[in-house]
């Protein structure tokens, strides 16, 4: 059984929406488990006054009732709340009236570190605007969501997911000092995995690899620009004495370097992943650009936005993790009903002998 994730949804658009396919009957959801995950992702020091407009909840459309999953389609909703000051600049049919609200301008000056410049090349776009909706980190909250329906699922198998911020010396003071400058920071997360069996994932093809498939899913996080798993490249400058987890009898270890991983297939250990953000792109101090309607030099679009966004990036990278893992279990123990997907691993950890 195969669990997919599709979503839409711009920035400033009237909502964002997730359809996953692939989960199995009987799973039970708590809409307060979903929103508190939603809210965690709103949270966090530096964060743009966007988040005072957002009070971000899950809405189900489909494949749920009475708080239990059908085994069909699960289409969730989340609402864009500011969309109510872009109902002209974000219709989706061409609007009517005079312009008014947020967005009724193009934006023709590209922010270096967005996706601007490049998405209006690709795409022939001749506003920013149109480019920049959907990469924006927005987005994550409908990941968020189905994030936390993967954590549900895990959760059945005894399986639970947590991300965090790396301590950084005064990340705090860092953030204060880059409002103050008018700039911008990141910094670094990483998530921990706990109660993975071993055998999740595959070395028989790249694309099967776990470790592989966490890194994409990360990596494919707004802002991120680097993702490691267990010691990551701190393991280059090792010898292979210092770099690999010795096998007790019991076939656990004692260190842990492989981050839980080794060939691609989970080994039993706490997964560990870690990721880098960079700085966001939208400084108050704007940096050159061009202004692609006149082709002369500018100064990039400043709006709203984060001064830094890396306790969000904590909450959104746990629910990729989750996800990712939860398709991998889905992969390996199959089952129509939530109750034969806990009892193929349990037989699983039978066969293994792995308690
Ligand atoms: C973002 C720009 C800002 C952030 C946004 C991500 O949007 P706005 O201009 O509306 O303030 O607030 O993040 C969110 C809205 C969110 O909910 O995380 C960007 O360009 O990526």
């Amino acid at each position: 059984m195969t669990l997919r994730l599709a979503t839409a949804g711009e920035s400033h658009g009237p909502a964002l929406v997730a359809i996953l396919t692939g989960l199995p009957a009987g799973l039970v959801l708590e809409r307060k488990a979903i929103d508190a995950d939603l809210r965690r992702r709103q949270a966090g020091y530096g964060r743009s006054p966007r988040q005072q407009i957002e009070t971000d909840e899950v809405d189900v459309l489909a494949g749920l009732r009475h708080g239990r999953t059908l085994g069909t389609p699960l289409a969730l909703v989340v609402w864009n709340r500011d969309h109510k000051n872009w109902t002209w600049g974000m219709s989706p049919w061409p609007p009517e009236g005079e312009p008014e609200g947020k967005g009724t301008k193009p934006v023709t000056l590209p922010r270096p570190g967005h996706a601007d410049l490049a998405g209006v090349l690709k795409y022939g776009l001749s506003d920013v605007r149109d480019a920049l909706e959907r990469a924006s980190a927005r987005h994550t909250a409908v990941h968020v969501a189905a994030g936390s329906v993967a954590k549900a699922l895990l959760g059945t198998i005894g399986v639970s997911v947590k991300g965090s911020t790396v301590e950084e010396e005064n990340l705090r003071a860092r953030i204060d000092e880059a409002r103050k400058e008018r700039d911008t920071v990141g910094g670094v997360i990483e998530v921990r995995v706990h109660g993975v069996p071993p055998g999740l994932g595959s070395y028989a093809a790249k694309e099967d690899r776990l470790d592989a498939r966490l890194a994409a899913a990360v990596m494919g996080i707004q802002a991120v620009k680097g993702v490691e798993i267990g010691e990551g490249f701190a393991l280059a400058d090792k010898f292979g004495s210092e770099a690999h987890d010795e096998i007790r009898t019991d076939r656990r270890r004692d260190t842990n370097h492989a981050g839980g991983i080794e060939a691609g297939v989970s080994n039993g250990e706490e997964i560990v992943v870690r990721a880098a953000m960079k700085p966001l792109p939208t400084l108050m101090k704007p940096l050159a650009s061009v202004d692609l309607e006149s082709g002369k030099a500018g100064e990039a679009l400043v709006e709203r936005s984060d001064v830094a966004a890396v306790e969000a990036l904590a909450v959104v990278a746990e629910a990729a993790v989750a996800w990712e893992l939860a398709c991998a279990a889905r992969d390996k123990f199959g089952g129509d009903a939530v109750g034969d997907f806990a009892a193929a691993w349990r037989a699983y950890l039978e066969r293994i002998g792995w308690h």
